[in-house]
């Protein structure tokens, strides 16, 4: 018998799909559908192991699905706007277009060779004015709804990228991508009106059931919803300025109010612009983000007015007002009412500045005097120091009794805030999609009118400006509306708005007209399972959850509001990190060990390496493995079986060589067993019937199925194992060949989406040439043949006996007083009944 040659068999395998259309969706609508979708990548350069885990996930279930004759809708596509592709093709001055097309090239290929089940013919890329036409329509659509607009506004600057962020692109006051400290600017961006969907956003979360609920629940902070009311405090000190308004959640510590704190970009900032002190606090505002964490972490500064501001709660009590740079502009009114006593940045500030600080609520068990000292209390209690609301648990009946008396002081109402502010998706960069605005030569813009979309991006053009390269292209940029002159917008659009709509794509790929054709729409979406990863739960997944219902909004026609009805996220794919004596970090390929202990560098075998904790593989660390290596030597097959294997998918997965051996060595030993079954079937035997096999692969198939659903991955690529040595020994009992045959095709279904080429090469050999479908478990092979029954003497449990199911009364009692502990124990006992609970319990009763 000759060795398993995966090499030979995976490309016959990949080539035959694909020749075949193998993997294209069913015309037939009546069909049920099934769209699985794995998040696309970036393409980088190289798919890594990340990329193989995650989309070996949904090709086991793709797979599946089509097993189970569903109309499956699996495509892929690539996500090729974005800053790498500037910054690589400005370093070695190359063209973005040309270096991400050779990526997605190689990339393709290598997705190939894991022979994972797309539908090619789909494929989308969205730098291709193909597709970004329709973006730009997309965004007219959603223009002429108020769903955009343009405002000068506070941003995120990535100093290093030269670029705005949103605000969930800022990770600890950092850029994600450049990990710059990111400071604050004015700029006028454009935005997507988000913060119109708060609600709905919110809402619909509850509906997600197949949605893991870490991800809900990190979307509803992000969203923020805070019920509180809002306070009109008089102002003292300047006759043009009659009031201030605040918005709290905690009315209640109305008494412990000792400064008002307003955002150093309040309009009422306009009284003080030319203050040079002011304008100085400015500046060192400017230098903290504009997210609340940064905000959060830096000092706390103010600048003092001389404006007071009065409490609505009591005429007596005056307090300062200052400029304060803790209070974001765009969070309610841009500003608060200070309670030191119980808000940590309120503390902060009070003890800078020397303000009162006055303890308005006690823990509820707190005996004796409470005094705020050393940090806020934020916790619940009781009110003390607070007039009429003394007494009254706090927060809750003492916010709702403070709003009563605001309402009817007329001083404030009831309010609702959210935290999810509008989505800026301007971006000062080539490498995007170019934003369909004109403006006249006083800066008025307008809609670039549709006939005159793409507006495409220039190509070969000079990266090496500063600033957005777009904005020297002076030809470019020159555009023609009805006869008249105007200048395009040289801004980009956010990456992240590629990726809100192109499952709507998949689609209808071709649709030239429109972005998706509804009738497509209606019977692909939502997609039925969505797989990534968990980095994604607030950014992409929630822009794209806006983006439909903003292409929802005023649209009769659009049905699903929810674009992914299931999600699955993925873990990391982990690996030990290496470094060398100069602290620099070494890949596993320049380090070598004997012992799986000591490690040393390649080159110099006696340099020790510094073996780290595994952690996620990452560039910067070294600690990778290229995933095209390891295919190329032990195969797609062997590759899919390792990365399934040992850890549940969303778990994070430890790289081992030797798991790696262990799987590639099973698929040869896999292929011996093959070679065994098939001269068995030669031999053509009259052999046993019914018997074990049947059993076995009924509960398999159960089993297999059961995980399947679960996403219980590890545990099939454990079942599949168990299915080897059980047919190892099985085999060796002469079957009927028609049984063997017909199990073993079964069998062979249940592993195919896992290691698809083996198993369409071993179907082949069994000469079976109707389609093959995933076959039903038979009730009859699932019933436990036996029972365990337990023995009561006088209502105690005395003994557990295993006897075949459905005995006969007389039978099961004559079996029990076989059993020596009973027949001991009734020997001298006067045996006055029995009651039997069939299959379960036999209850002797003995005097
Ligand atoms: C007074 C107060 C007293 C507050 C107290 C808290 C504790 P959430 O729950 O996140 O919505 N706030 C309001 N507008 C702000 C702004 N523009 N910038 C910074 N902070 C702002 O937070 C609501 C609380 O955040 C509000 O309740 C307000 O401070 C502050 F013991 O009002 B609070």
């Amino acid at each position: 018998m000759e060795r398993y040659n995966f090499k030979i068999v995976e490309e016959k395998w990949q080539k035959f799909w694909h020749k075949n259309n193998f993997f294209k969706t069913d015309l037939d609508k009546n069909k049920k559908k099934f769209y699985c979708l794995e998040m696309f990548p970036y393409p980088s350069g190289k798919i890594h192991m990340g990329h193989v885990r995650n989309y070996t996930i949904g090709d086991v279930l793709a797979r599946y699905k089509r097993l189970q004759n569903y109309n499956v809708l699996h495509p892929m596509g690539w996500d090729s706007f974005g800053m790498p592709a500037e910054n690589a093709a400005k370093e070695n001055n190359l063209d973005p277009k040309g270096w991400t097309e050779k990526n997605i090239s190689v990339m393709k290929s290598q997705l190939k060779k894991l022979g994972l089940s797309i539908d090619w013919d789909r494929e989308i890329s969205t730098c291709s004015p193909d597709y970004y036409k329709h973006q730009q329509l997309f965004f007219l659509e959603l223009y002429d709804k108020g769903l955009v607009y343009k405002k000068e506004n506070y941003v995120n600057w990535d100093p290093i990228d030269q670029t705005v962020l949103a605000n969930e692109q800022v990770i600890d006051g950092k850029g994600w991508r450049s990990g710059a400290t990111v400071e604050r600017k004015k700029l006028s961006q454009w935005f997507f009106r988000i913060s119109k969907f708060s609600d709905e956003l919110l809402l619909g979360l509850d509906k997600l059931d197949k949605w893991p609920n870490k991800v809900k629940v990190m979307q509803k902070n992000w969203i923020g919803k805070s019920y509180g009311c809002e306070i009109d405090f008089k102002i003292e000190g300047n006759k043009s300025i009659k009031n201030i308004k605040c918005f709290t959640t905690r009315p209640d510590t109305l008494f412990g109010f000792s400064f008002l704190g307003i955002s150093a970009d309040h309009p009422i900032s306009k009284f003080y612009e030319k203050d040079e002190e002011f304008q100085k606090f400015k500046q060192d505002c400017s230098k903290t983000g504009t997210t609340e964490e940064s905000i959060a972490q830096a000092e706390k500064i103010g600048f003092k007015t001389d404006l007071i501001a009065v409490n609505p709660f009591d005429k007596n009590i005056k307090v300062p007002v200052y400029f304060a740079n803790f209070v974001l502009m765009d969070y309610g009114f841009g500003a608060v009412f200070g309670c030191p006593a119980h808000d940590q940045r309120d503390f902060e500030f009070a003890k800078k500045y020397n303000l009162p600080i006055k303890t308005v609520v006690k823990p509820k068990n707190f005996k004796g005097n409470f005094k705020v000292n050393e940090e806020a209390y934020v916790g619940d209690g009781v009110m003390i120091n607070s007039s009429f609301l003394d007494g009254l648990n706090s927060p809750s009946d003492a916010i709702s009794k403070a709003i009563e008396e605001i309402e009817e002081r007329k001083s404030g109402k009831k309010k609702i805030n959210f935290r999810l502010k509008d989505w800026g998706i301007s971006r000062q960069r080539y490498w995007g999609c170019p934003i369909p605005i004109a403006y006249d030569d006083q800066g008025n813009y307008i809609r670039v009118p549709e006939d005159q979309l793409p507006i495409k991006l220039p190509e070969n053009i000079n990266l090496k400006t500063k600033g957005n390269p777009l904005d020297h292209q002076e030809e470019w940029k020159t555009i023609k509306i009805e006869d008249k002159n105007y200048k395009l917008e040289t801004d980009t659009l956010d990456t992240f708005v590629d990726s809100s709509w192109y499952y709507l794509r998949f689609c209808s790929p071709t649709n030239e007209k429109y972005g998706y054709d509804i009738d497509e729409i209606k019977y692909w979406m939502p997609v039925d399972q969505y797989i990534g990863g968990v980095e994604h739960a607030i950014l992409h997944l929630l822009y794209s959850r806006f983006f439909m219902l903003a292409l929802n909004y005023q649209n009769k026609e659009f049905i699903s509001k929810e674009p992914f009805e299931g999600l699955f996220t993925q873990g990391m794919v982990c690996h030990e990190t290496y470094k060398g004596e100069n602290n620099n970090w070494l890949s596993p390929d320049e380090v070598f060990s004997e012992d799986g202990k000591n490690f040393f560098t390649n080159d110099n075998k006696k340099a020790k390496v510094i073996v780290g904790p595994s952690e996620s593989m990452s560039k910067s660390k070294k600690n990778v493995i290229d995933p095209e290596k390891i295919i190329e030597n032990y195969g797609a097959d062997a590759v899919r079986l390792f990365i399934l294997s040992d850890s549940p998918p969303e778990k994070d997965i430890q790289w081992s060589e030797q798991g790696m051996v262990a799987s590639y060595k099973f698929i040869n030993k896999f292929w011996i067993l093959h070679n065994k079954i098939l001269e068995k079937l030669k031999l053509n035997k009259k052999g046993l019937d019914h018997n074990e096999l049947d059993i076995f692969t009924n509960k398999l198939i159960q089993k297999i199925t059961f995980n399947l659903e679960k996403f219980n991955y590890n545990v099939i690529v454990a079942n599949i194992y168990e299915t080897y040595n059980f047919l190892i020994k099985e085999i060796e009992k002469d079957y009927k060949a028609e049984v063997l045959k017909e199990n073993y095709l079964k069998i062979l279904t249940l592993i195919m989406p896992v290691m698809p080429h083996i198993i369409s090469e071993a179907v082949k050999d069994l000469n079976h040439t109707k389609k093959i479908e995933w076959p039903k478990a038979d009730a009859k092979y699932l019933e436990e043949k036996f029972v365990n029954i337990v023995i009561q003497i006088n209502g105690k449990k005395k003994s557990l006996i295993k006897i075949k199911k459905d005995l006969k009364d007389s039978e099961v009692i004559n079996k029990i007083k076989k059993d020596e502990k009973i027949s001991n124990i009734l020997s001298d006992k006067n045996l006055l009944k029995h009651i039997i609970v069939k299959n379960r319990l036999v209850n002797f009763i003995v005097k």
